[in-house]
């Protein structure tokens, strides 16, 4: 089975064999339909799944992002920060299950940016070659400390700052990102907060920054954490204090005021900034196979 660990990328390097990519691609587009799942679709989850599995990614101690699929071994699959995730990675089962050859890691990053397409949202940069960690004992042994990084949807611009900034992100691409909460909802029972940003929220759009700046944001009286709400065409819309800070925060207030003015904007710096994401930390060789560093070489990097 190991042998197979990334054959994706050989085969796929060659654009004769691009149709195998499509055929994934179709495989995950014919998914996202979930009657019955949050508002019928598994798009916003599986975009979900595609920022936590690169979003630990550490540009100092140089471990972390999506190759390997860290998550699907303890303590990622059990960090609360994942709660919910589960959802995604079995929604893509069935696609696993078929196509053996095809690496977790490529599948979760492919299916994001296959999901924000579909939905109306840009074309992403997507290369294949990311292996897998065989077991927990490999993924323990290569991963390192990679918890406690994702952002707390609680707190304000100094903690963004530092989440993304350990990724290499700059204002503007946080804010570019940010976008990706036109998609989907709070759960209770996952983060504790509650609804949705944008009255679809199966179709990417800059939606969310032109809600951000209109003064409709009152706290919500309720007895969970903190949050804002609003009600927006019959539709009771939420905001987290991470997603106010981007309209408190000047330097970023300029950016959401840009990408609510112009949505080939926002699509064409999201694509970037999402493309990146997805890349952190892959490192692959000559032969275009992402390695799983040792954390002992990891160490010694500055
Ligand atoms: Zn989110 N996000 N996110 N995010 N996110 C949630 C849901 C979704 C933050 C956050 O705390 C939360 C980015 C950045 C940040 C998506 C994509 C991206 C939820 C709700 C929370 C609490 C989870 C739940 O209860 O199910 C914070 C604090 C962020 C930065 C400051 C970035 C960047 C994203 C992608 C580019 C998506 C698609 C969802 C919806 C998931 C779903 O199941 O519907």
């Amino acid at each position: 089975e190991g042998d197979f660990n990334g054959r994706f990328n050989l085969f796929l390097s060659s654009a004769a064999n691009r149709p195998l990519q499509e055929g994934i691609r179709e495989e995950v587009k014919k998914i996202l339909k979930q009657p019955g799942y949050d508002d019928g679709s598994a798009g916003p989850v599986l975009v979900r799944l595609a920022w936590h599995a690169s979003g630990n990614f550490s540009l100092v101690e140089h471990n972390g992002g999506s190759n390997g699929a860290g998550m699907r071994f303890p303590p990622e699959s059990v960090d609360p920060a994942n709660a919910g995730l589960h959802h995604a990675i079995s929604f893509l089962m069935p696609i696993q299950a078929a196509n053996p050859w095809l690496s977790h890691a490529d599948l979760w990053t492919l299916a994001g940016i296959t999901a924000i397409e579909a939905m109306g949202g840009p074309k992403i940069p997507w290369e294949p070659g990311r292996t897998d960690y065989e077991s927990e004992q490999a993924a323990s042994e290569h991963r390192g400390n990679v918890g406690d990084r994702l952002p707390d949807g609680a707190l304000g611009a100094d903690h963004i700052r530092e989440v993304f900034g350990r990724m290499g992100y700059s204002d503007q691409e946080i804010v570019a990102l940010s976008g990706a909460h036109a998609l989907g909802r709070c759960h209770t029972d996952r983060s504790g907060f509650d609804g949705q940003w944008v009255v679809n929220p199966i179709r990417f759009s800059n939606q969310y920054y032109k809600l951000l700046l209109r003064p409709i944001w009152k706290p919500r009286e309720w007895d969970g954490p903190f949050q804002y709400e609003a009600t927006v065409a019959g539709t009771k819309l939420m905001m987290l204090p991470t997603d106010m800070a981007l309209v408190e925060d000047p330097k970023f207030k300029v950016w959401v005021e840009k990408y609510a003015a112009d949505q080939d904007l926002f699509f064409k710096d999201f694509s970037m900034a999402f493309g990146k994401l997805i890349e952190l930390g892959v490192d692959r060789d000559d032969t275009g196979f992402a390695k799983l560093v040792k954390k002992s070489a990891q160490e010694g990097k500055p």
